[in-house]
């Protein structure tokens, strides 16, 4: 049960399991938005807030959630992703206890197996850093550039070309807004449920270039609802990454086990967490 020892609340397992389906019920009941969730865009600031890693330095990372504070939230990368903070606030309100660098990256575990994905185990132990703990701009990937800006981001955080094109696979999910990145549609035909399908349409659509007045990005000859970045498409043109693609592609059992395992990675680098500390795996909602 709960601690409450000499008034120093310790919270356990359950406690995060409480926070867990808080998220879990209002990603249920706010179901107007985008494409009927807010799971997407809650998986993408954990990813931003994670993302910022420069194992050189040990700076940036989901340990600190500087994101709340205008010089990191105004950077363009990050447009948008206030629907995601925001959404949050009330999960806060009901547990002020928890830090907003734990929630943020819990609300990712959360809305990855509550869109139907691989369990993500999880640790809490992140802290909440002041505004000078800011990373500066440009730590998080480009769009519009290759497999050599690819490799230069996330190489810096620490992953190999198989976990880039692991990670990668969360664009499976949400879409690109104008308003936002200026890049427009989703990925998928399926932009709230987690699966292979990136890769299958990376592979076995025709893309062109869009026509419009808009940042250079793919759409598919089929249905032209459908986009690919410029990024993305690094990921076939590459010899190192095209064979994970293809891997992906023809296994989502393998597309499960390995996201789960680089998604974990990326949750936790910078953060120091206490040598005792557990794994938690949530229990979803809907099993
Ligand atoms: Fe991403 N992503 N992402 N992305 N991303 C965008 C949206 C999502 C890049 C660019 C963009 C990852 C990697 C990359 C998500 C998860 C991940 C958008 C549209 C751009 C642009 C933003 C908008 O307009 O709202 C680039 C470049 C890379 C390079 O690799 C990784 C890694 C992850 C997670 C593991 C998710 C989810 C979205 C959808 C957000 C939404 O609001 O629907």
């Amino acid at each position: 049960s709960s601690g409450e020892t000499k008034g120093i609340f310790t919270p356990k397992f359950e406690d995060y399991q409480k926070v867990y389906n808080e998220v879990a019920k209002l990603l249920e009941e706010k179901d107007d938005y985008d494409d009927g969730s807010y799971g997407p865009v809650l998986v993408r600031l954990a990813w931003h807030a994670s993302g910022t890693f420069d194992k050189e330095t040990g700076t940036g990372g989901s340990n600190g959630a500087t994101m709340r504070f205008a010089p990191e939230g105004d950077h363009g990368a990050n447009a948008g992703l206030k629907a995601a903070r925001d959404f949050l606030e009330p999960v806060k309100e009901k547990f002020p206890w928890i830090s907003y660098s734990d929630l943020w990256i819990l609300s990712g575990v959360c809305a990855i197996q509550e869109m139907q994905g691989p369990t993500i185990p999880y640790r809490p132990g992140r802290v909440d850093k002041e505004v000078a703990a800011c990373t500066p701009d440009g730590r998080l990937p480009d769009a519009s550039q290759g497999n050599k800006h690819l490799r230069d981001i996330f190489y810096r955080m620490g992953f190999n070309d198989q976990e880039i094109v692991a990670l990668s696979g969360a664009h499976a999910l949400g879409r690109c807004h104008t308003d936002r990145s200026g890049f427009d549609g989703p990925w998928t035909f399926s932009p709230t449920v987690v699966t292979n399908e990136y890769y299958n349409l990376l592979l076995k659509e025709k893309w062109t270039w869009k026509k419009w007045n808009g940042p250079k990005q793919y759409e598919d000859k089929t249905s032209k609802s459908l986009m690919m970045l410029p990024t993305d498409m690094a990921l076939i043109s590459d010899k190192s990454f095209k064979p994970w693609v293809e891997k992906y592609a023809k296994d989502n059992d393998l597309f499960f086990k390995d996201f789960s395992a680089v998604i974990t990675k990326l949750f936790e680098l910078g953060v120091p967490f206490a040598e005792s500390s557990e794994k938690y795996t949530f229990k979803p909602t809907n099993a």
